[in-house]
């Protein structure tokens, strides 16, 4: 088939999209209802249920999540209006490197170009994170989200969603808790103040040669728990700890959950953030959104002390989260030699 994509999103032929992988069969299906009853067993039975799938799959679906519908579907329409718009309208809000909130209209993993565009806004704006990546400059600088025009009202609905995407996020975190033996608001003050919290929302076009390119590279996410909202259109690739890909096609009215670097650390390495992927679609428009729950700039992530013992020593030192996430940023847009900074960077040798 002729090649029609630009050279630098070209893929080295190990990380090509394989088209015959398997679907993640099996992939958990939790069902949220018994916690809106509080009872204290039936939140116990849900912990399991998490910890079995985030041990087995590191990633899951929700449903009976609480996501209001309505709030859903505008944010949809949004998203579709504003991706729409002629290229020059969104880079009237175009992210830089210094300010990574915003439109692009590309990404890139590894060097490699991802087929792209997004959108991301922080859940408290304006907020002060560090200026640069380099661990001994304290230099900050105050990131503002950035409104477009059109659609009116875009940013309103994504903090709406981002709202209802937050309070599923908690109640992840509750289970999660209960789940590593700790007290269900265990996670509840790291993310008290102004916290990192964000919403990437990503744009996949329809490409003339998905075979060749990937729409997001392998990645694990920074965040704690990352919800993961998408379309009707399959392209999520989870990878397996074989190193080989499945794919996690949507599930009607679910949100997908998995783990970020900051849960790895947290729990102690207990559990693992996971791989993932997005593929490039051929004929179709996918988006999806990764609602990323992070703690702080200035907090230092580190195990939980709980967590801590003799039989499981202190498996990682510990991040700054603002400087960590600003050090993703900086390689998903410069072409640095060094691939992304993860968790295993700060564990400690045994
Ligand atoms: O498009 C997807 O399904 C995944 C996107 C993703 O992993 C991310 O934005 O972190
Ligand atoms: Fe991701």
């Amino acid at each position: 088939m002729a090649c029609e994509v630009e050279a630098a999103y070209i893929q080295p032929p190990e990380c090509r999209p394989d088209p015959t992988i398997p679907v993640a069969e099996g992939m958990p299906v939790i069902d949220l209802s018994p916690m809106d009853s509080g009872d204290p067993v039936a939140m116990e039975k849900l912990a399991e249920e998490v910890r079995d799938a985030l041990k087995e799959w590191c990633i899951f679906y929700v449903v009976n999540h609480g996501i209001p519908t309505d709030v859903r579907e505008n944010i949809d329409k949004n998203i579709y209006e504003f991706f729409g718009l002629p290229l020059e309208e969104k880079l009237k809000v175009q992210r830089t490197l210094e300010d990574p909130l915003g439109y692009v209209p590309t990404d890139l993993t590894w060097n490699t170009k991802d087929w792209i565009e997004i959108y991301e806004y922080f859940m408290h704006s304006p907020l002060e994170i560090p200026a640069n990546p380099e661990p001994d400059c304290s230099e900050t600088i105050t990131l503002k989200n950035k409104p477009p025009e059109n659609p009116q009202g875009f940013l309103d609905a994504c903090i709406a969603y981002g709202k209802e995407a937050e309070k599923l996020a908690h109640k992840i975190l509750e289970l999660i808790a209960l789940s590593l033996g700790l007290p269900a608001k265990r996670f509840v003050p790291f993310f008290e103040g102004k916290n990192m919290t964000f919403n990437r929302i990503n744009y996949y076009r329809p490409c003339p040669n998905p075979e060749l390119v990937l729409g997001k590279g392998c990645h694990t996410d920074t965040s704690s728990v990352t919800v993961v909202a998408t379309n009707d259109v399959s392209g999520l690739e989870i990878k397996t700890r074989e190193g080989t890909f499945l794919k996690v096609n949507p599930l009607p009215g679910s949100y997908i959950i998995n783990l970020g670097e900051a849960m790895n650390v947290w729990s102690n390495g207990y559990y693992e953030s996971s791989d993932h992927r997005a593929v490039a679609p051929k004929d179709r428009h996918r988006f999806s959104m990764a609602f990323s729950l992070g703690p702080a700039p200035d907090m230092m992530v580190e195990p939980l002390e709980e967590l801590i013992n003799e039989d499981h020593p202190r498996r990682f030192t510990g991040f700054k989260y603002g400087k960590f996430w600003r050090s993703r940023r900086h390689t998903s847009l410069l072409r640095l030699k060094e691939q992304n900074i993860r968790a295993r960077h700060f564990k400690i040798r045994e």
